[in-house]
């Protein structure tokens, strides 16, 4: 039977978008709906399982899931043996300490004989040790928020991303603890045939990886400010030149990160660029 690269994602949830839009971006489309929890691929050697992501580690660490995408912070917190093949860029957020708004707070040794709220005891322990401070964990699994208000804890220790939860909840970040992405990972023993699939979705995870929030730029510029152009160009290669039919110009092509792009789009125009083309990149392969 020809083997199969078994890829847990979460079934449903904040990640669960964005990994099947990953796969699909490197042309690994899927059969079935998540309802099914299982679903094959016509157009690559994978499978998919969907699954709980606080399961998805232990899945990849036992090696009933090849490989799986999961948030850095669920991995930290199961603490398993397993590897970290890829960070994904997607679904960034941080872990915090946050106290009531009106509490007047030092630092963490503030956090000496009180009690903190989590769903995340372990990395929080972790942080506790390290900063030599002695708190009480109370363990929660979700709406960690309302801890403070209710009297269960003095503070919290959860995942924040624009700060508008622990607002409404009349609490502020007092510490950042770690931050968090999504990751790609994978069991350690794989065997031989597995990591060769592996090997083959690495090739186009990374091209679309080394994309994002890239464009590719056409522009005609003065063949004498040619020099002048490429060094308003950040940190890229060379640019391709190629001479235009009209005398005195040429074509300048480059890959720019979009952000910088607007920052020396000024720049390149006072030097004289003419027609600036910005077109999207799907893929880049270093
Ligand atoms: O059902 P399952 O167990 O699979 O999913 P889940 O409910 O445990 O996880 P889910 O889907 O909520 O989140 C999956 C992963 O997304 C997390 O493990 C993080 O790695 C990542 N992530 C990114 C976030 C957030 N951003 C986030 N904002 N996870 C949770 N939140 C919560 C946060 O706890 C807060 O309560 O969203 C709330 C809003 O945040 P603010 O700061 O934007 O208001
Ligand atoms: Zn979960």
């Amino acid at each position: 039977m020809e083997q199969k690269l078994r890829i847990a994602i979460q079934k449903s949830g904040r990640l669960s978008e964005k990994s099947l839009e990953l796969l699909k971006e490197c042309a690994i489309g899927f059969n079935s709906s998540y309802l099914q929890l299982k679903a094959q691929s016509s157009e690559f050697p994978a499978e998919l399982l969907y699954l709980r992501d606080d399961d998805i580690p232990g899945y990849v660490e036992k090696g009933i899931a090849d490989i799986g995408i999961v948030g850095l912070n669920v991995v930290e917190e199961h603490e398993v043996d397993i590897e970290i093949i890829e960070r994904l860029g997607f679904a960034k957020c941080k872990l915090c300490i946050a106290v009531p708004k009106e509490v007047d707070f030092k630092g963490p040794q503030d956090l000496n004989g009180q009690t903190i709220a989590t769903s995340y005891p372990v990395i929080l322990g972790k942080y506790l040790k390290e900063q030599n401070i002695s708190a009480d964990i109370h363990l929660i699994n979700g709406s960690v928020e309302i801890a403070p208000a209710i009297n269960l804890a003095q503070a919290i220790f959860d995942i924040v991303s624009t700060g508008s939860t622990l607002m409404s909840n009349g609490l502020k970040k007092v510490e950042d603890v770690t931050s968090s992405e999504a990751v790609l990972i994978g069991g350690k023993n794989m065997p031989a045939d597995k990591k060769a699939i592996l090997n083959q979705l690495m090739i186009r995870i990374r091209a679309v990886l080394a994309a994002k929030g890239k464009k590719y730029v056409l522009m005609n510029v003065p063949t004498d400010k040619i020099e002048e152009i490429k060094q308003l160009l950040p940190g890229e290669k060379s640019p391709t030149i190629m001479n235009l039919a009209q005398e005195g110009w040429s074509s300048l092509h480059t890959v720019v990160e979009e952000t910088k792009f607007w920052d020396i789009l000024e720049q390149l125009k006072g030097a004289g660029a003419e027609n600036i083309l910005v077109s999207p990149i799907e893929k880049i392969i270093l």
